[in-house]
């Protein structure tokens, strides 16, 4: 080694600075404000040194992954067209490229007729089962009275399998990037940790700004302690369970009971069935939050409007429902087929 190497070499090692502020120093010179984690091995250190550059830290109860990659495209459904790259540059590309041809699909086209003669008719059946007054409550009264209240400018966020998918058809979010959910893949636990990351950006970009939580009742169960998190930073979240007793579906009290005199829970239960009528408020409540058990519409319009009324605390609504509820019938069969 000549002597000049060696004195360089010599000068690094004096330089040498932890992994974890080059991570954090990275983070920064990318634009990166939040930073979100448990911490552990190796998570502290980088946490910390985050803080110390200006990165605000959020601590977690649970980790997901995140991936981009190749093999992922095409991994669902066999796509037509793929694209591959940072979202932000093929977003800001295909702009630029509307920009120069402007291009709609036709307005009178076969498509788009069949679409909206469609949307009429699912608007029209879906109007009925929402005014259906029996009780318990089904799950399109429940999303008609949310809908009903929802603040034009909230993030909606939501995960569980019928909750979800019947609450993307009534639940509207009105400004672009404001609904998050467990999207294609479906993966539960990914709810509480949405809400968590959009409130932290409401309330210091927006104050006022609420994050509307619609969670079914196992979905709630995958990170549900998350609550903590929710009150400990004091976020501006309103949680909703739609509480069926159970995954799709489940029974009610009554049938429970009945079905226990058959044996043990693990020989009779059928594995779709939680334990009906579990009091999920009282996670919330235990935390400091405020907590409600409603069973019909009018307790769910009264907790919801003092729940989006009330900005000094989150709040978690269970909405008991009809255990059997289900959606209304469907035209092609992979929208019912049980991914489970
Ligand atoms: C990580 C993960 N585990 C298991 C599943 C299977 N799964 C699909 S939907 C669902 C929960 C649905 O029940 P719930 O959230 O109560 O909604 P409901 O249909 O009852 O309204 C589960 C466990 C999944 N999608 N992701
Ligand atoms: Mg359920």
């Amino acid at each position: 080694m000549s002597e000049s190497n060696s004195a360089e070499r010599g000068n690094r090692d004096e330089e040498q600075v932890p992994g974890a502020k080059v991570i954090a120093q990275a983070l920064k010179t990318q634009g990166v404000k939040y930073m979100f984690g448990v911490v552990g091995i190796p998570v502290t250190e980088i946490a910390f040194a985050a803080q110390e550059l200006g990165i605000r830290y959020v601590g977690m109860r649970n980790e997901q992954a995140v991936d981009i990659c190749a093999e992922e495209l095409g991994n669902n459904v066999r796509p037509a067209v793929t694209l591959l790259g940072d979202i932000n540059a093929v977003t800001k590309q295909l702009l630029e490229q509307f920009d120069r041809t402007p291009w709609q699909y036709p307005p009178e086209s076969k498509w788009w007729k069949t679409l909206r003669e469609k949307m009429k008719s699912n608007e029209a059946v879906t109007k009925e089962l929402a005014s259906k007054n029996s009780l318990p409550m089904n799950y399109f009264t429940v999303f008609y009275h949310v809908q009903e209240q929802l603040p034009k400018d909230c993030f909606v966020v939501s995960e569980g399998a019928n909750t979800m998918d019947i609450g993307r058809t009534v639940l509207q979010n009105y400004l672009p990037r404001h609904r998050l959910d467990a999207g294609t893949f479906g993966t539960m636990g990914v709810g509480l940790g949405f809400a968590i990351a959009a409130a932290v950006v409401a309330k210091d970009r927006n104050p006022g700004q609420r994050v509307i939580c619609v969670e079914g009742d196992s979905a709630f169960g995958f990170s549900g302690l998350e609550v903590e998190t929710i009150c400990r930073y004091n976020l501006p979240i309103v949680l909703l369970v739609v509480n069926n007793n159970g995954i799709y579906q489940g029974f009610n009290a009554d049938t429970w009971k009945e079905m226990l005199k058959f044996g043990d829970a693990t020989f009779v239960a059928p594995p779709l069935s939680l334990l009906p009528n579990a009091h999920y408020e009282q996670v919330m409540t235990a935390f400091g939050g405020n907590g409600y058990f409603v069973q019909t519409p009018e307790e769910l319009q009264k907790c919801l409007s003092q729940s989006l009324a009330d900005t000094t605390k989150p709040s978690l609504i269970n909405i008991m429902i009809e255990p059997q509820a289900t959606r209304k019938p469907q035209e092609f069969h992979w929208l019912t087929r049980s991914n489970i």
